[in-house]
């Protein structure tokens, strides 16, 4: 198949601002590595006229939710319609809230397929407004996906106003849940609150450490991690370049020490497109702003060229 790049500049479910900026950085690392990849593959870019950090947050329990909405419904559609095309997804996004739009389109366009996802991101983004330490929506796709609003573990009160929104942004495409438990593979996630650890915990979600994959290898984690989701008939990966460690990279708006190397990544992440099942990739939370010499968008694109060589060759 294919690859189609999906470009969305959106910050709003960051909390940080410069994200929407990530994707442009990813770009520029690219022209100075004299690379054609943006000139050889289709690209389009899902518009998205709210995408700065510089309106008023609304709820503090999940900031910018209508704009999150509008944005995740505006994903869906082109992930679906690229899907519906026979092509191969690959989203460059701003924050990670857009992931649910990449799930939601990819349930649309499969609504029978049981959907696998593979999760590289030092966190577990498995927050609802019920339990967010944060209010930013970076932090809540996977629970936008999943059932379960973790209410045993509540520590907030959204308004009514907040809660239908965050039930639409679940009952997207009119399919809920939209993934299992058992079909959900953490990698490198360090740090979580303790409402995501008692998820974790509950559905005893598989997560890989960073210290597995170092002693394993990558070859053994990507073999293991395909095995454990073989029921499933499609795969999605979902990169947040936040899984790096700082030490490599500061351009992301939330590090967490003890992170995954760049090679470890980009092998993780191009093995994994090799198979067959996987039928989307997704890149997200670069922010250029954290980091002058454009550092993490240049591994960011050197991940990318990995991926979509591994694709190809395979395909
Ligand atoms: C934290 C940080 N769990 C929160 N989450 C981030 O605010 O919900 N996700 N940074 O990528
Ligand atoms: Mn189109
Ligand atoms: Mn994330
Ligand atoms: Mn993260």
């Amino acid at each position: 198949k294919a690859i189609k790049v999906i470009e969305v500049k959106s910050e709003i479910g960051a909390g940080t601002r410069g994200a929407s900026m990530g994707v442009d950085a990813i770009k520029i690392a690219g022209l100075d590595f004299n690379s054609r990849f943006f000139k050889r593959h289709k690209t389009v870019e899902v518009p998205n006229e709210n995408h700065l950090l510089l309106e008023a947050s609304g709820s503090p329990y999940a900031k910018r939710i209508s704009g999150i909405l509008t944005m995740v419904e505006r994903v869906e559609k082109e992930v679906s319609h690229t899907l519906n095309e026979n092509q191969f997804p690959i989203i460059l996004a701003g924050d990670h809230s857009t992931a649910a739009g990449t799930i939601s389109g990819i349930k649309l366009a499969h609504p029978k397929s049981r959907l696998g996802v593979i999760w590289i991101d030092a966190h577990s983004d498995m927050h609802s407004p019920y339990t967010t330490p944060s209010g930013n929506m970076h932090g809540m796709p996977l629970a936008m996906a999943l059932d379960e609003d973790n209410l045993d573990m509540r520590v907030n009160n959204p308004d009514q106003e907040t809660i239908n929104y965050w039930y639409q942004l679940k009952n997207t495409g009119n399919i809920a849940p939209k993934i299992n438990y058992r079909d959900l593979v953490l990698i490198s996630a360090r740090d979580m609150e303790k409402p995501e650890e008692y998820l974790l915990k509950k559905h005893k979600v598989k997560n890989v450490t960073t210290t597995e994959v170092r002693k394993r290898g990558v070859e053994r984690i990507v073999i293991e991690t395909m095995k454990y989701l073989e029921d499933c008939d499609l795969i999605y990966v979902s990169f947040d370049v936040d899984s790096i460690d700082p030490t490599i990279s500061k351009g992301t708006g939330t590090p967490v020490p003890q992170g995954l190397t760049e090679k470890e990544a980009g092998g993780l992440i191009s093995r994994l497109l090799t198979y067959k099942k996987i039928c989307c990739f997704e890149m997200v939370e670069v922010n250029p702003t954290l980091d002058k010499e454009n550092i993490t968008a240049e591994l960011a694109f050197e991940i990318l060229i990995k991926a979509s060589n591994a694709y190809q060759n395979e395909t």
